[in-house]
Parts: C-alpha cells; structure tokens; sequence
C-alpha cells in the first residue's frame, strides 16, 4: 500500500510525504523546497526523531504511530514501525514483530505483470489479478485491449496497446500501470 498526503501542518504550510508499507520506506521534503526529497527506512517513522522537514514521519493524520504493538510475551515491534496497532518492517526483515530477517523478493518484480506479488517469510508468492488465470509467473487474460500508463516518465504517456503487441513487450513493461478497457 502507498499513502501519499499533503497534510497540513503547522501554519497552513504543507508537506510531501508519501509511505510505502510494502516495500518499507518513506519519503519527505527535508526543506522548504519540494524539488528534493528523501527516502528513509520505515524505523524512522515514529522514532520520536523529526526527520522530515515538518515533522510528517512523527505527525501523521492517517497510520499514525502508536506504541500498542507489544505482543502477549512482551515481544516489541522492531526494525519497523509501530502504525495504528500493527507493526510494518523495514526492507529486509519479516514476522510479526520485524524480528526475522526476511528479503522482499517482491522488489525485484519476480511475477508477471498481470500478478500481485505478495513477500512471505523466506519466500514470496504471485496471484494472478482477477480476470486473469495462470500460476502467477504467467498470467492469461480475456481482455483485449489494454491502456498502458509510464510510471517513471516526468509526463506520464498513456498508450493503447492490442493483446499481441502487449505480450511481446511484455518484459519492457513492467514499471507500467496497466488498466483494461
Ligand atoms: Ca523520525
Ligand atoms: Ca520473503
């Protein structure tokens, strides 16, 4: 899940922010200018320290940081962060206090593009996105056309795409958004 949110902070003033739970870091403005940001591992969200310019990562209006992660056995959240009652890892650990060294295979895109990847401990697993059938590594679908949205160009470019033409560039493809149409 990605939250991005221009809270208001302060004196009306507001701030970039944006969270990443899945692959464990967030980003922030570290001045007034919104030109650079910072990306941080998920441990300092809620660390007491402000690292953001106006303080987002200690002062969130959604996921906020909490301190009722304690497990039965007195086992704290660790190498994560503590949001509304659950902990959430940095990359590379796992469980359900952050204790487990884990790698996020996720972030290397091991699934097809038409598949949602989901990191396990010591593992990981590829879900074929509804409409679409396989064993998550090779995903079919009955959808005919397809628009295709670049996500890491300035102006994203929206292209319309047939079913063959997709499939042969399918590997060229994968920082895309892709809807059906
Ligand atoms: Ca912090
Ligand atoms: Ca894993």
């Amino acid at each position: 899940m990605t939250v991005q949110s221009y809270d208001r902070i302060g004196h009306g003033k507001r701030e970039i922010f944006f969270l990443n739970l899945e692959d464990g870091y967030f980003g922030c403005q570290v001045n007034d200018s919104t030109d650079i940001l910072q990306l941080f591992e998920l441990s300092k969200l809620c660390d007491g320290r402000q690292n953001c310019f106006m303080g987002s990562d200690e002062l969130r209006h959604e996921l906020k940081c909490t301190d009722n992660c304690q497990k039965e056995d007195g086992s704290r959240c660790q190498n994560g962060a503590c949001l509304d009652g659950q902990c959430h890892c940095n990359d590379g650990y796992g469980g359900c206090n952050c204790e487990v060294p884990d790698e996020n295979e996720c972030k290397y895109r091991p699934c097809d593009v038409f598949a949602h990847c989901t990191n396990t401990l010591g593992s990981f697993s590829c879900t074929c996105y509804p409409g679409y059938q396989g064993d998550g590594f090779h995903c079919e679908g009955k959808y005919k056309t397809y628009l295709i949205c670049e996500m890491r160009k300035k102006t994203p470019k929206i292209k319309k795409f047939g079913m063959n033409k997709l499939l042969n560039q399918r590997k060229s493809i994968k920082n895309v958004l892709l809807f059906h149409i």
